[in-house]
């Protein structure tokens, strides 16, 4: 079993990769959920339903996120009733909402009711949130502190931002699911999503630390920076404002206690060595990934590296 730590659009186009180079069953998605907010009376999950919409092969292809050809006639309707919507939410994507809620209310946990949309959706790889209990990205800025979609989506992620914080991370616990996966992990990549605020919350459960140190396979990360951007997302920017350099160097630095192995973009080749120095291997490759051949292409590049002589031992 492969797992791939994930959070939205970026890590989406990896684990899609990864699916067309694994068998079927041979790979396991642990999500951040931290972004997850709760909108009328419904529970939006935008990095879970990201990597269920991507494998199932119905993302909308611009955006990413979302149902591909949805339309918003509910929200048309809910304006009419003098609600503004400042978070677009699709009728088909609504459908999924509406499941969701109704299979929690009947007593399901997140991760039941991720596996019901999977399978329904056809899924073989397996989709874990990386927790059935609540937490919430805040983002402090200009004084106060917000919801993370509010940051994101209302203010388009343009204000500057002071620190990040989620709520309800101590109390919370990475499923007994996520804890079997990882034992029995033959690698775990964290994809090229935010690692502040994708992978950081999936780090940052308590237990987790020691799962992922427990565990048996190989630990690689993928740079979602190339020359100091971000692919997609506020990435470089929310490093730089909390202080960070914005580049793949500070991502290593990030991660060096977490994985062995760093994926840098080839346009970063002059890092290879500093991100070295730090104890990392490093792998140096195209990591743009546009089409599905590209995804594909990198994620078998990544699975090679892991698994063949070239990854043992070469620093
Ligand atoms: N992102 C936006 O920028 N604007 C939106 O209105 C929006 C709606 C939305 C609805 C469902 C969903 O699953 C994702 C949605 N996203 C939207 C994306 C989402 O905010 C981000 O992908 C993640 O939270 C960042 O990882």
């Amino acid at each position: 079993m492969i797992v791939a730590l994930a959070g939205g659009v970026g890590g989406a186009k990896l684990i899609l990769g990864l699916s067309q180079a694994l068998p079927p069953d041979g790979l396991t998605a642990i999500v951040n959920t931290a972004d997850d907010l709760k909108l009328h009376g419904l529970l939006v999950c935008p990095d879970l339903d990201t990597v269920l919409y991507t494998l199932a092969d119905i993302a909308d292809p611009v955006q990413g996120w979302g149902v591909a050809s949805d339309t918003t006639e509910a929200l048309q309707m809910l304006k009419r009733y003098g609600h503004t919507p400042w978070f677009r939410l699709g009728d088909r994507d609504l459908a999924t909402h509406l499941l969701r809620r109704a299979l929690l209310d009947d007593g399901k946990t997140l991760t039941q009711v991720t596996a019901s949309l999977s399978q329904a959706l056809g899924l073989q790889a397996k989709i874990l949130p990386m927790t059935d209990d609540r937490v919430e990205t805040r983002v402090r800025t200009q004084g106060r502190e917000i919801p993370f979609q509010e940051y994101f989506v209302a203010q388009k992620a343009e204000i500057p931002i002071e620190a990040v914080r989620f709520e309800g991370i101590e109390t919370a616990r990475p499923t007994a699911e996520v804890l079997k996966t990882l034992a029995g992990a033959k690698a775990i990549i964290f994809c090229p999503s935010n690692p502040l605020v994708s992978i950081g919350p999936i780090l940052a459960l308590p237990g987790m630390r020691e799962a992922l140190q427990r565990a048996p396979g190989r630990k690689v990360a993928v740079s979602p920076l190339v020359r100091g951007k971000a692919l997609k997302g506020p990435a470089a920017r929310m490093m730089q404002e909390l202080g960070e350099e914005a580049s793949a160097l500070a991502v290593a630095r990030r991660y060096v206690d977490w994985v062995e192995i760093f994926v840098l973009d080839e346009q970063d080749q002059e890092l290879r060595d500093p991100i070295r120095s730090l104890g990392l291997e490093v792998l140096v490759t195209d990591t743009i990934m546009n089409t599905l051949e590209d995804k594909a292409r990198l994620a078998r590049e990544i699975l090679d590296y892991v698994f063949t002589s070239r990854g043992q031992g070469q620093k």
